[in-house]
């Protein structure tokens, strides 16, 4: 299918960061950007993610019947391996710049891509760190994400802990009610963001911020898609716990201390000055 040509214009032209919003971020691990793509992309792709979200999910059991973390989403990774129109999106270089300029690395590689799809009546997202799942070398790695409608704290929205990627407390601990009361605790200290999500506002959050979503009290579903960047010269440690040994899969035949350069993992935009 041939992309309409706005679209592709708006997929890879500039969003043009602000000093003071790559400083937002340098000091509060996470950044809330408005109007990052308009209503008109995002409702191009929206039915492509949702239809492979469809296809793909292996979840049945009713919620009721789920684990903490199977109620809070169903989970579908690297679907731009599955559509070419969903890897269109995925390899926005505008989504990819500004992971770049908010890391301060030459340019990113993906890790992978995941579409998080919150049921109605689907559980919270309890509070965690996305590090403790990455067998990586270095804290450089940022997660956006990028809601598929209007998305209110009622429906969802991801909230954020400013300043948590500080904390050396909790990153041991995996999405879990374990995690939700511990750390709900330990963060009372620093500032959270729960504020909701216009379409267009796309967030980024960095590896070690601690971050939660409400539960889906709406009767519709929460789509989201998110894209997990890494520095473009990344390496992959030893994992350092079972959730991390699983993530091995992302980074096929890499082997520990190599640069993370698998088919699965392309760079998706290098700064031109610092390439
Ligand atoms: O979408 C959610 O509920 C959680 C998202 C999340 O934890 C992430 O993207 O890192």
């Amino acid at each position: 299918m041939v992309i309409p040509g706005n679209i592709e214009g708006e997929l890879s032209a500039p969003y043009g960061l602000r000093k003071e919003q790559i400083e937002f971020y340098a000091q509060n691990g996470y950044l809330k950007l408005r109007q990052v793509f308009t209503s008109e992309l995002l409702n191009y792709y929206q039915p492509e993610v949702s239809k492979k979200v469809m296809e793909l999910n292996r979840q049945s059991l009713p919620l009721a019947q789920r684990s903490t973390y199977d109620k809070a989403f169903l989970q579908i990774m690297n679907l731009w391996v599955e559509s070419s129109i969903v890897r269109e999106l995925v390899f926005s270089e505008r989504l990819a710049r500004i992971a770049t300029e908010l890391m301060g690395c030459r340019g990113v590689r993906l890790y992978h891509d995941q579409a998080l799809y919150k049921e109605s009546g689907g559980g919270a997202t309890p509070w965690h760190a996305d590090q403790y799942y990455f067998p990586v070398s270095n804290d450089n790695i940022v997660t956006a994400w990028i809601p598929l409608q209007s998305t209110s704290l009622e429906m969802g929205a991801l909230c954020f802990c400013g300043k948590s990627h500080h904390l050396q407390y909790g990153r041991d601990l995996e999405i879990s009610d374990e995690s939700e009361l511990k750390l709900a605790q330990a963060l009372k200290q620093f500032p959270v963001d729960e504020t909701p999500f216009a379409l267009g506002d796309v967030s980024f959050h960095a590896g070690w911020t601690f971050h939660r979503a409400g539960a889906n009290r709406t009767g519709q579903a929460r789509e989201v898609m998110t894209i997990i960047y890494m520095d473009q010269d990344m390496r992959l440690v030893q994992p350092k716990n079972k959730n991390q040994e699983s993530d091995l899969e992302h980074c096929p035949g890499v082997a520990i201390g190599e640069v993370i350069d698998s088919p699965l993992n392309p760079i998706i935009f290098t700064d031109p000055s610092k390439s």
